[in-house]
């Protein structure tokens, strides 16, 4: 059996941290010393990313009451874990990026003054652990090694922190080996907020109505303070995959981005690699799993990634990415074997669902996972649940932001260059948003320059995935809205910097399509059947990037006409393909001024590049 780094008891808020014999970075010693001395917890727990260790920490969780093991016999060392009600989502406006000038920010990102912001996270983390344990969680982003990967080590009092981000990244004593006595790692610190000490019980999910998201791009530190729940605590993800090191690319040359990666291999065997951006909750995960239908004989989909990239130049100027995670933090709700059969592949073992609902044979289940659900459940917030209370009242049995936490290489479409450390080379880069008029099915940019205002001006309805209202249109540029480290004008300026690059060394650039899965009928209905068939339009793009497909330009780009399409097997008529893939003027007019609206709000520094791109349009637009 494996033994923890135990630290002794905590009797008199002196916390000896005792790092173990492998750890000789000592400038992260004194770090996790001078965290313990402020937090106060009891013990200190270096994690080891052993088997043994997670299984320890789960039954610990079990018998704790914070997670119900699920019957082995359906559902084989898992586990549900349900939130508080009120920590389920990502807080955007809790989320701070405190650089040490405002304009660095951005007008789109929270700012407080870094000095203001210490002194308050001095005060809330202040023996915050008090009456638990602090877990020292060291992770890599990306392959060990790999020189597109980077470190980080997160210091957090949940221990579903520490089994989460052991699936969801490379957890374990292997980190300090690549650390070694003085590498770079980002400090990541997280904390419930909910000391013991305060009389407060650790059942059933920790947190405190008071929550802080907080990221100093300079030092690329991380703090988070209040909540246990996805994107606010696993400090690898949005926190450090995206906010800080965003920041880092825009330093270093490089590109860290809200994109799944996916390999896609013709029936001939050429293989292309595209990324694609889409805001939370709008079906990467789904799109990283496509199974091509049947009667696109031959075509074959990987996944890479389902939510990240990080992209940099290659020594042959190409553009290279990996997946820096190692497993997925996906949306239940929805996902079934119809639509997407590879993630309910992933899902028969080794998972911790968080907020679904229980069954009584002790499996799960969520809204849209099968057709007919079960005669009773125990939903999310542990209350009985039927389909005849569903009815009456529209109780959900899973919230709909409820998500599984799966490794990556249990996926059966896991690509074998998945974990690759150079990552795979980027023949395109696919942008889409949930927008149920105005926004093709398809369109190709006719440049880097029109991509990025494409990328930039994309807009998409708000989901489930962030608290707040839903279902609002709001611009996300890049599906980075909410993840966007720095000023969003700069961030603008760093892409076209990128494409400027790549045509200097006359590398092969990745082409820039945008999407649109969900335009609906005038019956409200989305109209594209989406999921499996999305390969049809993959296949359009991979015609483009190999030069055989043909398509109509219009007003923003190119998009393909009934007949560029295969629609072998599928029956979906001229008729309906009018309905995803017309450009109404009118509304292409208003959708303009609402690009203006972003414009205004990103004046300073916004590139002068992307209105000269709109001033194009609505010349071609008028013409
Ligand atoms: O909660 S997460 O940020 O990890 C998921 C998401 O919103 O994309
Ligand atoms: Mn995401």
């Amino acid at each position: 059996m494996n033994q923890p780094a135990v630290v002794e008891e905590n009797k008199n808020n002196v916390v000896d941290v005792e790092a173990p014999a492998y750890v000789r970075h000592r400038r992260l010693i004194e770090w996790v010393q001078r965290v313990a001395s402020l937090t106060k917890p009891d013990r200190v727990v270096w994690c080891d990313g052993t088997q043994a260790e997670y299984d320890r920490l789960c039954e610990q969780m079990v018998a704790a009451g914070t997670m119900k093991k699920l019957n082995p016999a359906k559902r084989p060392n898992s586990f549900l874990a349900c939130s508080d009600p009120s920590d389920v989502a990502r807080v955007e406006d809790r989320t701070f990026i405190c650089s040490e000038r405002r304009e660095d920010a951005g007008p789109t990102n929270n700012w407080i003054d870094p000095k203001e912001m210490r002194s308050t996270l001095d005060g809330l983390f202040d023996g915050s652990m008090r009456g638990r344990t602090m877990y020292v969680v060291p992770f890599s982003m990306g392959p060990l090694g790999s020189p597109i990967a980077h470190i980080g080590v997160e210091l957090s009092d949940s221990p579903y922190v520490a089994t989460n981000m052991r699936i969801m990244t490379r957890m374990g004593r292997e980190v300090f080996d690549v650390l070694g006595e003085d590498g770079e790692f980002v400090p990541c610190v997280h904390s419930v907020g909910a000391p013991l000490a305060d009389g407060r019980k650790d059942v059933p999910w920790p947190c405190n109505d008071t929550k802080y998201i907080v990221h100093f791009p300079e030092s690329r530190e991380i703090w988070s303070f209040g909540s246990g729940y996805g994107g606010n605590a696993l400090l690898g993800k949005k926190c450090f995959a995206l906010r800080i090191a965003s920041t880092m690319g825009r330093d270093e040359g490089w590109l860290a981005e809200h994109m799944l990666i996916l390999g896609v291999t013709s029936p001939e065997g050429r293989k292309h690699h595209v990324a694609a951006a889409f805001p939370s909750a709008c079906g990467k995960t789904n799109f990283a799993m496509l199974i091509p239908p049947q009667d696109l004989n031959g075509w074959k989909v990987t996944t890479i990634g389902d939510d990240i990239a990080w992209i940099k130049p290659g020594k042959d100027g190409r553009l290279y990415a990996i997946n820096p995670e190692a497993g997925y933090f996906g949306v239940a709700p929805g996902t079934s074997e119809k639509t997407n059969f590879n993630a309910m592949a992933t899902l028969k073992e080794n998972v911790i669902f968080t907020n679904v609902a229980l069954t009584d044979d002790g499996d799960v289940w969520w809204e849209g996972m099968t057709d007919t659900p079960p005669a009773h459940l125990i939903d999310w917030q542990g209350r009985d649940w039927t389909p005849e209370l569903a009815k009456e009242t529209g109780a959900k049995a899973a919230h709909p932001n409820a998500r599984f936490t799966a490794p990556a290489s249990q996926c059966p479409s896991i690509d074998p260059d998945w974990e690759n450390p150079a990552g795979v080379p980027i023949d395109a880069f696919i942008f889409g948003g949930r927008r149920s008029t105005t926004v093709p099915l398809v369109t190709e940019a006719r440049d880097w320059k029109e991509g990025v205002y494409m990328a930039a001006t994309m807009g998409s309805e708000t989901t489930a995935a962030a608290a707040g209202q839903q279902g609002v249109v709001r611009r996300d540029p890049f599906a980075m809205l909410p993840f966007c480290g720095y000023n969003m004008s700069d961030y603008f300026g760093h892409w076209l910097k990128i494409g400027e690059r790549l045509e200097a060394l006359d590398a092969k650039a990745p082409k820039f399509f945008c999407v649109n899965w969900f335009r609906k009928g005038d019956d409200g209905k989305f109209v594209w059947p989406g999921f499996g068939e999305n390969m049809r339009v993959l296949n359009w793009m991979v015609g483009r990037i190999e030069g055989t497909a043909s398509g109509e330009e219009h007003a923003f780009g190119i998009s393909p006409r009934y007949e560029d399409i295969d629609w072998g097997g599928l029956d979906f008529t001229r008729d309906q393909f009018e309905q995803v893939i017309s450009v109404n003027d009118a509304a292409w007019r208003d959708e303009l001024a609402l690009h203006d609206e972003l414009f205004s709000k990103l004046q300073s520094g916004l590139p002068q590049a992307l209105p000269e791109a709109k001033a194009g349009m609505e010349k071609r637009l008028a013409a």
